[in-house]
């Protein structure tokens, strides 16, 4: 399958985040990409091909799910943080106050931190010199990918960093900024695709896709994701948020305890399968998270590396055209593998 590949991943390199009182360092690093760029090309995947350019159709859609208030925040971050001191250039932005509860978002503050925490939902997703247009170059990848689904290929994969599945309209945060897997859905759906389902399979509960689409039903949202009440996002993923309004019914959290192993996510993996097959989509986008897997870091669920060939099996009985979206995987040597095992089971089936 075709390969949209970040070039410019590399310069979103955040160096520390907030943990349990103390600075740690970044575990979203630009290696994690780099692993599985090499495992694609030593199986032969696919072609790597970068995204194309900037057209109005993109940037039109980038400003529908996002407010322009975001991206341009954003976008000027890194110089305004440099215009307070020259010496910033060597540390990340990162948050440390947010308008919480009770407070006023509609008032947009010039103080620059306020600013950063107005934007944020936590202290562990770094702003560096080149987060925006790395960012950026992946909102296109996953543009790309879309793109190439509709112009006939059966998939393609969005191999990109950072992260989107936890950045909403107008928040950053869970090591995202710009929601990826959101764009591409957003792509088909201008292109003519009737309804459009996202299955995130990421540990983390997909908190930014789910906000951007609840109210829609044109676009139906299935997370797979640890307990909510123990497991970040923490605040949003519980199993009663089934869509508001026009789009109730259109979202469908699927949890899962730390600790679960792989033959009870399986049997949710076909719940969640069912739950999209019954919606009949035109096309499907994957949030493809692989810190599911036994090794991860940060994460609680016992996938083993060859999980993952059936995961890409699963998805393919489905036999929708499917546009593949790289979220989280932090066991950082096996991340490679696992990717790549997800995309040669979806092949080989
Ligand atoms: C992003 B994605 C770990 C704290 C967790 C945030 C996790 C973001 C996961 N010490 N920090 O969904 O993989
Ligand atoms: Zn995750």
């Amino acid at each position: 399958m075709q390969i949209f590949h970040n070039a410019l991943h590399h310069t979103h390199a955040g160096r520390q985040e907030m943990f349990r009182g103390k600075l740690v360092p970044c575990h979203e690093t630009p290696s994690r990409v780099d692993h599985v760029l090499a495992e694609c090309q030593r199986r032969g995947l696919g072609p790597v091909l970068a995204p194309g350019g900037w057209t109005a159709d993109r940037e039109q859609r980038l400003r529908h799910l996002h407010t322009p208030r975001y991206l341009d925040f954003l976008a000027g971050a890194w110089d305004e943080w440099m215009a307070q001191d020259p010496a910033n250039a060597a540390l990340d932005i990162l948050p440390s106050v947010w308008p919480g509860h009770a407070f006023r978002t509609d008032v947009l503050p010039s103080n620059f931190s306020a600013r950063v925490g107005l934007f944020s939902f936590d202290a562990g997703t770094p702003i560096t010199a080149g987060t925006w247009s790395a960012a950026r170059q992946g909102a296109l990848c996953a543009m790309a990918a879309a793109d190439a689904v509709l112009q006939g290929e059966r998939a393609a994969f969005a191999l990109s960093r950072p992260p989107g599945h936890h950045a909403g309209p107008d928040f950053f945060g869970g090591y995202c900024f710009l929601n990826n897997a959101a764009l591409a859905a957003q792509t088909l759906r201008d292109a003519g695709c009737a309804r459009v389902a996202v299955l995130d399979v990421d540990y983390h509960h997909g908190n930014g896709t789910q906000t951007l689409f609840e109210s829609r039903n044109d676009v139906l949202t299935v997370s797979i994701h640890g307990d909510p009440r123990t497991e970040y996002p923490f605040y949003l993923g519980h199993a009663d948020e089934r869509g508001c309004g026009e789009g109730e019914g259109f979202n469908l959290n699927l949890l899962l305890p730390r600790g679960t192993q792989p033959d009870r996510w399986f049997a949710t993996l076909e719940a969640a399968c069912q739950t999209v097959s019954d919606f009949a989509p035109n096309a499907l986008v994957v949030s493809l998270g692989v810190d599911t897997f036994e090794g991860d870091p940060i994460s609680g669920f016992h996938l083993r590396s060859s999980d993952y060939l059936r995961l890409g099996r699963t998805v393919a009985a489905l036999g929708l055209p499917t546009v593949w979206v790289f979220e989280g995987g932090y066991a950082v040597a096996e991340v490679g593998i696992n990717t790549a095992n997800v995309l040669e089971g979806f092949q080989a089936a």
